[in-house]
């Protein structure tokens, strides 16, 4: 039986954990959560926090990216060499990787107020915005040190797939504009040559 993961395929935390299946060359059937607001935890595989990815496996549910994409990698028999984020022991790319994380979830929460017809304008809105620039700029200009610091021979890292989806993410859903940031952008264009890359494209689900 093949493991399921649970998502969509416009979500920048589901293109990681598909990214690495593919990168662990692991075969999956892809079930899209038709429902963002559902209150089910039985739509999300049993994830009590109502996210998504999920991955379904006979020994049970995996909630999040980050376990997702570790769990295809143990069930993976190609096992590429992956930098984790506990490999991450430079403060410069440790603090790229809780920047990028912290960015996700800042997309998400002004993505789900915008869909769900909240309220766009306020001082905490606002507040999230500053921050999300902030992190950006902070990421544009310290990526490439960051990156430096991995280890010279690995095939992938965390930390690589999470800052690619989310870069793409916020040119998809629109959040703000990539394009002043330059060197996020030609690690976009690098990274993104990749086969799971290609293999994963952001869409809206029908
Ligand atoms: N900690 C989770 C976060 C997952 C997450 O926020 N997923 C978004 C989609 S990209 C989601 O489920 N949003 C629905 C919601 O916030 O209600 C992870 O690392 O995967």
């Amino acid at each position: 039986m093949k493991p399921v993961i649970i998502g969509r395929s416009s979500s920048h935390f589901t293109r990681i954990a598909r990214i690495f299946a593919e990168e662990s060359r692991v075969e999956y059937d892809f079930h899209i959560l038709r429902d963002m607001m559902s209150p089910k935890p039985e739509d999300y595989g049993g994830n009590p926090a109502l996210k998504i990815p999920v991955l379904k496996t006979p020994s049970g549910s995996w909630f999040g990216a980050l376990n997702v994409s570790r769990e295809l990698w143990r069930q993976s028999s190609h096992k590429p060499d992956v930098s984790w984020p506990e490999d991450l022991t430079e403060p410069v790319s440790a603090n790229a990787q809780e920047l990028v994380l912290q960015s996700m979830a800042t997309e998400v929460t002004l993505i789900m107020s915008r869909v769900s017809g909240g309220t766009e304008n306020g001082a905490h809105q606002d507040k999230m915005r500053l921050s999300l620039g902030n992190m950006l700029g902070w990421l544009d200009e310290n990526a490439a040190s960051a990156l430096n610091v991995l280890p010279a021979g690995r095939e992938v890292s965390f930390l690589e797939v999470s800052l690619y989806c989310l870069v793409k993410h916020l040119e998809f859903r629109e959040v703000l504009p990539t394009a002043p940031y330059t060197a996020l952008t030609e690690f976009c264009q690098r990274f993104g040559t990749r086969a799971s890359c290609a293999a994963t494209v952001f869409r809206f689900d029908t």
